[in-house]
């Protein structure tokens, strides 16, 4: 199949989920096309997608560049020149409408359109009532939808006043061979040096990630005298906010900020636990990939976390904003050797659920159907 896919390019879920997806369906034959406004994070030279750049220019008649205009623009010269017979969507808001506009300005109505929502498309901006019935349109005139989870898909379905069957879930996927313990000791001893046990966080430190309650709670736990260390990896707009609370409360010898790392797999190698306490997760890609390489992960019991982390097997799901029901969670599986191993076990074996040659038949099957 022919098929154009529009996603962020920045370190996100949203964006991860369609690079390896991409990169899937190309494995299998298929010719994709992905567009967006830079070199997509995650993805790889010569993995068989075709690359296509949305230029982002400035003219002095405009404050900003026209993101959404320069995005149909493209589309409609990809729709054009490489004649997908679908597109599929990551993320509403612009894409969906950009892709229907793209569409009509093709003049190619044939083209189906799926839209994928994501999370805070829905979450965030489903609320917001200027932009609300953009998305209700935009998600109503496309062909197909789909959530990441059940959870979202209720809450696109009470938002928008949709009926919840307008929407198929299908959930985001994991490479089981990729995603594996693989510990490398040079890097265990150069995060921990002291044999300490690795608290690992990864997102991109958006407010809803909730970063400073994991600082809280890490600081509740160093004050007992425990043996931890904390490492954040990714950027975004709490990250200052999180150095400086790290200062303050003097755990800048225990907590490490890395950065955006490409390749999650080396520090997910070597970690513990991952910590996810987030005000709000439509899926929690990171903790499928935690449970992947055997680590239990400490979350919180909102979205659809519930429905990828299983509470007191897989891991253990704590209130929101509750860094204290948080820090004692990390203490209860980083002390407990016995329940440490079961619950990592346990842990991979929720992954394989979740594995591509699970997932990605769904999608080709949709794909499959919308063409015929
Ligand atoms: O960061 C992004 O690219 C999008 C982001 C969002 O804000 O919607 O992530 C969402 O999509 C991921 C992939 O499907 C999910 O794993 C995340 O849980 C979800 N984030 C939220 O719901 C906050």
């Amino acid at each position: 199949m022919r098929i154009a896919m529009l996603c962020f390019p920045t370190p996100g879920g949203s964006g991860v989920v369609a690079v390896e997806l991409a990169q899937e369906l190309a494995k299998r034959g298929h010719e994709i096309h992905l567009v967006s406004h830079a070199m997509p994070f995650r993805l790889e030279k010569g993995g068989g997608v075709f690359y296509h750049e949305v230029p982002l220019r400035e003219f002095p008649l405009f404050p900003y560049p026209l993101f959404t205009m320069e995005v149909v623009a493209k589309l409609v010269a990809v729709l054009q020149e490489c004649s997908p017979q679908l597109i599929h969507v990551h993320y509403a808001l612009p894409y969906s409408i950009a892709a229907l506009l793209a569409r009509s300005i093709s003049g190619r109505d044939q083209i189906k359109l799926l839209t994928t929502i994501h999370g805070t498309d829905i979450s965030t901006w489903g609320r917001d009532k200027l932009m609300q019935p953009m998305i209700r349109h935009s998600l109503e005139n496309s062909d197909v939808i789909t959530a990441v989870s059940y959870n979202l898909r209720r809450e696109a379905a009470i938002l928008l006043n949709m009926a919840e069957e307008q929407i198929s879930v299908i959930y985001n996927f994991i490479d089981m061979d990729r995603y594996q313990r693989n510990p490398e000791a040079g890097l265990r001893r150069e995060l921990a040096p002291q044999g300490e046990r690795i608290i690992l966080h990864i997102s991109n430190f958006r407010p809803v990630k909730r970063v400073p309650d994991l600082i809280q709670s890490f600081a509740l736990l160093v004050k007992e005298k425990r043996d931890y260390v904390l490492v954040l990896v990714g950027e975004g707009m709490e990250k200052q906010l999180a150095q400086k609370m790290v200062q303050e409360m003097n755990l800048s010898s225990r907590v490490k900020f890395l950065g955006t790392q490409v390749d999650p797999v080396p520090l997910l190698g070597v970690a513990d636990l991952v910590a996810l306490p987030s005000e709000k997760e439509s899926f929690g890609l990171v903790a499928l990939e935690a449970m992947a390489c055997s680590l239990p992960v400490v979350a919180t019991n909102t979205g659809g976390l519930p429905e990828v982390v299983s509470d007191g097997e897989t891991g253990l799901l704590v209130p929101v904003h509750d860094y204290i029901a948080l820090a004692s969670a990390i203490r209860q599986l980083l002390d407990d050797h016995e329940l440490y191993s079961r619950f990592s076990a346990a842990a991979r074996r929720r992954a394989e659920q979740f594995a591509t040659p699970l997932i990605i038949p769904q999608y080709e099957e949709l794909y499959r159907k919308l063409i015929e």
